[in-house]
């Protein structure tokens, strides 16, 4: 398997984390946004949701949306429950996630990094 990630992504560590606590070995294609890697009609193709991350399987089924390849890497582990009820409640967590800390504050970081980063 392998991750098509950028460096300053958090969503893109979320499964490199998840993928290191489950001994899962991923390749990486590390692309640059700065250099517009993300705009090329290579990565597009690629790409589902035309964002990071990516996770391209060895079938060659790409999977797109950080939660998506979570579960996708949970799922049969400890980091998937069992039980409906905790399913979803972590399904909760990562809607709230997505919706209360990446929208107001990781991009805000982003775009903080890029703009005081850029030559
Ligand atoms: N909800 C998506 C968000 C993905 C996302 O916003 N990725 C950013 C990097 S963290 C990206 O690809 N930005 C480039 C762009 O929007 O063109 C997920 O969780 O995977």
């Amino acid at each position: 398997m392998r991750i098509i990630d950028t460096l300053r992504s958090g969503n893109c560590w979320k499964v490199r984390l998840l993928a290191s606590f489950l001994n899962i070995s991923l390749e990486r294609l590390t692309l640059s946004i700065d250099r517009g890697d993300l705009k090329s009609d290579t990565f597009l193709a690629r790409a589902p949701m035309k964002k990071v991350p990516v996770l391209e399987l060895d079938d060659g089924t790409n999977l797109g949306e950080s939660g998506a390849i979570l579960y996708y890497l949970a799922q049969g582990t400890p980091f998937w429950p069992e039980r409906s009820d905790e399913q979803s409640q972590t399904l909760a967590w990562m809607f709230f996630e997505q919706e209360e800390h990446m929208r107001p504050l990781s991009k805000l970081r982003l775009h903080r990094k890029r703009l005081v980063m850029a030559p």
